[in-house]
């Protein structure tokens, strides 16, 4: 016999295989289940389109009756692309709703359960919620704070190096770990690199997956002075570039540049270069949800230090490369003191093929 649980959190699988398909709307399951046997399941597969919900009782259709509804995210309220899934449930008969989460959009919080209870159904919230919030903690992001959700992420050696003294680099992680970043490439919507590493590496910054049309994310080049180079391979295939510059940018070069397709995002410049938390603002209004910040040093150094790093993805290679001179993956200014780091807490570590990857958020207070 399978319990709510089970149910749960067989939802919530469903949702995580829409993980980075759906943005800006969350990752959603729904299943439906009648005296021990499964009759609906749905899953919200793209903004615009059915919620899981919708999905779920059309599959269960007279099986709703008497049946219990679980869903990671509270129904919704509001009539957006969609009507409301609330009275959806109010009208399908069902006699039980567990969710695992409320939907912290503003149009939504709470009133989605308050019109199902209104309606005389048992309402249960908060089964596997931890999960269910990781799940969507780029929605619960940008939904709190009107801002992408920002993923640092670096590879580096054992001893905490990510290129030799010459920044020869390649490769570092091996190959499950490189794959696995693609995959989170084909996640995000946007992926963003200073103009130092794109001077440097002349990276592609696309999404290379086998046996899948991957999807490659908007890249964001920081390039305050506008050096890149017309023929740098950002600007040079298919995938979309914005630059980040500022208001003195040579605009004879930003015309050039326009006619390459690539879009631009002016900011003001503070003492640390530039302001990241208006680009952020920006970049949240062009419609990127969330950020993949891959370097180089300095860059990782000035999100970690303005604490606009939401999470990080760190693969360590078993390799140990020494080198007065080898490179690090957060640079910056240096500090004086140990109780300047910034601080985090681990999430989990595991192996990915022969290196270890380490998830870990902020630490607040
Ligand atoms: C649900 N079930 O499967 C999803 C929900 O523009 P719309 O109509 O698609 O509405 C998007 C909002 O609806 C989104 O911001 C979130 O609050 C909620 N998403 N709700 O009941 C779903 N995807
Ligand atoms: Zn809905």
């Amino acid at each position: 016999m399978l319990t709510d649980r089970d149910y749960m959190e067989l939802a919530l699988n469903l949702a995580r295989t829409a993980k980075g398909k759906t943005n800006p709307n969350p990752v959603v399951g729904a299943v439906i289940v009648k005296d021990g046997v499964i009759v609906g399941t749905g899953i919200h597969r793209k903004a615009g389109e059915a919620h899981a919900e919708v999905h779920a009782f059309h599959m269960a259709g007279e099986h709703a009756k008497g049946a219990t509804l679980y869903v990671t995210l509270e129904p919704c309220s509001h009539y957006g692309k969609t009507p409301p899934c609330a009275n959806l449930v109010k009208e399908s008969g069902v006699s039980r709703v567990v969710v695992a989460t409320l939907d912290p959009n503003p149009l939504v919080a709470g009133k989605g359960v308050d019109i199902i209870r209104k309606a005389g159904i048992e309402v249960e919230v908060g089964l596997l919620e931890n999960e269910a919030r990781k799940l969507n903690e780029r929605f619960i992001h940008n939904m709190l704070t009107n801002r992408p959700f920002v993923i640092s992420k670096f590879a580096m050696t054992l001893d905490g190096k990510i290129a030799t003294h010459t920044g020869h680099s390649k490769w570092i992680s091996g190959e499950a770990a490189r794959l696995e970043v693609h995959k989170l490439r084909n996640e995000v919507d946007a992926i963003l690199v200073g103009i130092g590493t794109v001077l440097k590496d002349n990276p592609l910054l696309t999404t290379r997956l086998p046996n899948q049309k991957g999807k490659n994310p908007i890249r964001v080049i920081l390039d305050s002075h506008l050096q890149i180079p017309m023929d740098a391979n950002v600007l040079n295939d298919e995938a979309e570039t914005i630059i980040v510059t500022t208001t003195g940018a040579d605009p004879i070069k930003i015309a050039e540049l326009k006619k390459k397709n690539v879009h631009f995002i002016y900011c003001s410049k503070n003492q640390k270069g530039i302001c990241l938390d208006e680009m952020l603002e920006q970049l949240y209004k062009h419609g990127i949800t969330d950020v993949l910040v891959e370097g180089g040093g300095e860059i990782n150094a000035s999100f970690i230090r303005a604490g606009l790093v939401n999470k990080y993805i760190i693969y360590i290679a078993p390799k140990i490369l020494g080198g007065r001179h080898s490179i690090t993956p957060v640079a910056g200014d240096d500090v004086d003191n140990m109780n300047l780091a910034a601080k985090v807490e681990i999430d989990s570590f595991d192996k990915v093929g022969e290196d270890l990857r380490i998830i870990a958020y902020p630490k607040l207070g």
